[in-house]
């Protein structure tokens, strides 16, 4: 049993996470073999971060938005800004968009012709000038280069390309800003791809500097990849930018964080804390990268927000004292118990005293479906817009 004392540090920590969500979770997507359309699903960005609101409402710990460009493209980012403050948010991560233009078949930063590189480049440095219209830290780059065939492009020539274009928008940082380089070991590109791993990501990111992180995307792994490893190292060089979070089975899939395999998660945050990447100076930004493609997107959302808390509440019980002296024991057996122990605790009645005492409903989906925003959405728009695809 914990202390007392452990029990009130932990819903002080609990009180304080914050997780960002992504536009796009609450747009219209799909495979690429079929977008299911939603009634009441957002027409504008605007709308976008109207229910982005009811999340931030219910659980009281998302009041962070990531944006994707050109998607979320905006007149007056000083308008979006200020209707985000209206409820409660702010704008989060800029994400770059390098895969959808037909220019971009061989590849963006990394395509042969120095033409279609410009084209990109000027893209991200674009998304840069957002940044500074939105406020916005993070510069999030996931790029979808690749090639399908042997032989088909030059692979060191390939990792050249990428490593000057990101120079180049590494150098129009402003202060307070920073790059965050996500990796993906396969998809789109069959054969190779040019960000496929941490590794690769973190090369790229130690050669451009200290406002360089990695993205850790939960999805993007080969199966059976220990992201707990890649999450302690990349903390402990100080280079975990961001996580992007969801769940997959096979391929990624972008599924609500936490539904395929809890555990999973629950030891990632074990990492994280361990390694301090809750302290508000490390600058973690714990984003969802999700898309609901055939269940209802808000309600979809809140309950992956609470699946992260869940699993941040869990780690954070881990008794690390009994951890540390069965580990320096060598007793296996003990050390491994301590983990389990707090994994197999069963914090949502914690959550629920959090979120009391944070003025909320103990149970942020049954709030949600009483609050009657989803028939109001239902019944006011009309011909939503479709948020991207597998993203
Ligand atoms: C793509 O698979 C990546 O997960 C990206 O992080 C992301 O989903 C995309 O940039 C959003 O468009
Ligand atoms: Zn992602
Ligand atoms: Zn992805």
């Amino acid at each position: 049993m914990p202390s007392q004392s452990t029990v009130s540090a932990v819903r002080e920590t609990l009180k304080g996470q914050v997780i960002e969500t992504p536009s796009w979770g609450y747009g219209n997507s799909g495979t690429r073999f079929k977008v299911f359309a939603q009634a009441g699903v957002p027409r504008d960005p605007f709308e976008k971060l109207d229910d982005a609101a009811k999340v931030q409402e219910f659980t009281g710990v998302a009041p962070r938005v990531s944006l994707h460009i050109p998607w979320d493209k905006a007149e007056d980012y000083a308008a979006l800004g200020a209707h985000a403050a209206k409820r409660g948010l702010v704008l989060g991560a800029i994400n770059s968009n390098t895969f959808q233009d037909d220019a971009y078949r061989l590849g963006s930063v990394t395509h042969p012709d120095a033409g279609v590189r410009r084209k990109a480049v000027a893209h991200l440095l674009e998304c840069v000038d957002i940044m500074d219209a939105t406020g916005s830290r993070d510069l999030k780059l996931w790029f979808a280069d690749g090639t399908n065939y042997p032989g088909q492009d030059d692979i060191v020539a390939r990792q050249e390309r990428l490593a000057d274009a990101l120079a180049e928008v590494y150098a129009r940082l402003g202060d307070g800003q920073r790059l965050l380089l996500e990796y993906k070991f396969f998809e789109p590109a069959f054969y190779t791809t040019d960000v496929p791993d941490w590794g690769t990501a973190f090369r790229h990111c130690l050669k451009l500097g200290p406002k360089a992180q990695v993205v850790v995307d939960t999805g993007h792994h080969a199966p059976g990849t220990n992201i707990e490893f890649i999450v302690a190292t990349l903390l402990h060089e100080g280079r975990l930018g961001a996580f992007d979070f969801n769940s997959r089975f096979y391929a990624d899939d972008d599924l609500m964080v936490g539904a395929a395999d809890p555990f999973q998660l629950f030891r990632i945050m074990h990492e994280v804390i361990r390694n301090g990447g809750m302290d508000a100076e490390r600058n973690v930004n714990f984003m969802l990268d999700q898309c609901h493609n055939i269940e209802q997107k808000i309600p979809a959302v809140i309950r992956s927000v609470m699946n992260v808390q869940e699993a941040t509440a869990k780690a954070l019980l881990v008794d690390t004292e009994a951890l540390r002296a069965a580990q320096l024991a060598g007793d296996v057996l003990a050390a491994n118990a301590v983990l389990m122990d707090a994994y197999n605790t069963d914090v949502r009645p914690l959550l629920a005293e959090v979120r009391t005492g944070m003025g909320l409903a103990p149970d942020p989906v049954a709030a949600y479906h009483a609050s009657g925003w989803q028939r109001h959405i239902e019944a006011a728009r009309v011909g939503g817009e479709q948020a991207g695809w597998g993203a």
